[in-house]
């Protein structure tokens, strides 16, 4: 299982919006097959391993990270298939959740007599696929917001200026976050500031990423900028050049609407709140029903509180650098003072890492 899971990671930058899968088949101590799911569309793990097989299955025994799917989507059913194939038994490091297999995947196994065992790593298996498993659920995409700060928490000098506040090394991790998203948010103010073009530079991701993952160098997020006060004129900025965006405005009726307007760029209306805010939820299940699971905010202090104060951020990745900006530099998080501690939900601390001369925080909603 653990090598499943190692050759499931290696799809982790391309299978979205499908899970990273991983399958190893062994008989008698000996590994006769393995494989892995590389891209929505194409085989699932089971089928690659079972055709790296070269001979039969029959008899053997089938390790996969995730179950064995039972339903006919892109591709036909993984189930029926190792039924057919007449493998012996399957390992299966976690259970799938798409409301299209949930449990059905192993019941045709063990219908078939197949012996069944699941929950081998299964902390690793639900680990690699948290964006997948929480999606397909909520029908919401996985939101990680990240920020490039100071120990001060700043983002910026009081005059705008901030590049670079962070090292070579953390911007490079960036560089990967946004490979692995399928989309990017980012707020107005941003696109004003720093005019950024917020796309994956693939010639920025280390030899190591390279060798380790699939990589599709053809694979741009798709950025989504929200621009509630309507301030941004497309033809001002970069990022409206190339690539994909998705400009989200106010919606005067409250009918999610989106038009096209060339090959560049869709506006998508999307409803507001009391304060003329566009709702981040709409947009997050308008991502959703375009098959977004991961997505990355990069924002400035005020959408960044949004989407803290609302819940809505399932992780936080903090580069901070060991600076001290000052009172007056503007701040990463705009978010309202809390009217007591005591009702205070903290993050949970995932990963803490040295990168470059930062550090790197990953923190969970608790
Ligand atoms: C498996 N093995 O390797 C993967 C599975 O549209 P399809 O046919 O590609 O089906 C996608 C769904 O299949 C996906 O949402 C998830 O539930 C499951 N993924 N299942 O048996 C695999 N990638
Ligand atoms: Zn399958």
């Amino acid at each position: 299982m653990k090598r499943a899971l190692k050759l499931a990671a290696r799809g982790k930058f391309t299978t979205s919006p499908n899970p990273a899968v991983g399958c190893v088949i062994v008989r008698n101590g000996m590994i006769i097959g393995e494989g892995y799911h590389h891209k929505a569309g194409e085989p699932h793990a089971e089928i690659m391993a079972m055709r790296s097989a070269g001979s039969s299955v029959a008899g053997a025994t089938c390790y996969v990270t995730l179950e064995p799917c039972s339903h006919y989507g892109r591709t036909p059913p993984c189930a029926k298939a190792l039924v057919k194939a007449g493998v012996k038994r399957v390992v299966i490091a976690c259970g799938d959740p798409n409301p299209q297999v949930a449990g059905r995947g192993v019941k045709i196994l063990k219908d078939a007599g197949i012996e069944v065992d699941v929950g081998l790593y299964e902390n690793k298996a639900l680990k690699l696929n948290r964006a997948f498993f929480k999606s397909i659920v909520k029908n919401i995409p996985y939101v990680t917001v990240k920020i490039g700060m100071s120990l001060d928490a700043k983002i910026a000098l009081s005059d705008g200026r901030s590049k670079w506040i962070t090292s070579e090394k953390s911007r490079q991790t960036v560089q990967k976050m946004r490979a692995a998203s399928d989309a990017i948010i980012t707020g107005s103010g941003t696109v004003i500031a720093d005019n950024p073009l917020l796309n994956v530079r693939y010639d920025e991701l280390s030899a190591k990423v390279f060798e380790k993952y699939d990589i599709n160098k053809e694979k741009q997020p798709l950025r989504v900028v929200l621009d509630s006060r309507q301030r941004i004129n497309p033809d001002d900025y970069v990022m409206f050049s190339q690539g994909k965006v998705l400009l989200v405005r106010p919606s005067l009726d409250s009918k999610n609407i989106s038009e096209q307007i060339n090959e560049h760029l869709e506006i998508f209306y999307a409803p507001c709140d009391f304060a003329g805010r566009i709702c981040i939820s709409a947009v997050l299940s308008e991502l959703s029903k375009r098959q977004c699971r991961k997505v990355l905010v990069e924002a400035g202090p005020t959408l960044v509180a949004s989407f803290l104060q609302e819940r809505l951020a399932d992780e936080l990745a903090l580069f901070v650098a060991p600076k001290v900006l000052g009172v007056n530099a503007k701040t990463a998080f705009a978010c309202d003072e809390v009217s007591s501690l005591d009702c205070l939900k903290p993050y949970k601390i995932l990963t803490i890492k040295r990168s470059g001369k930062d550090f790197f925080v990953r923190a969970l909603l608790a």
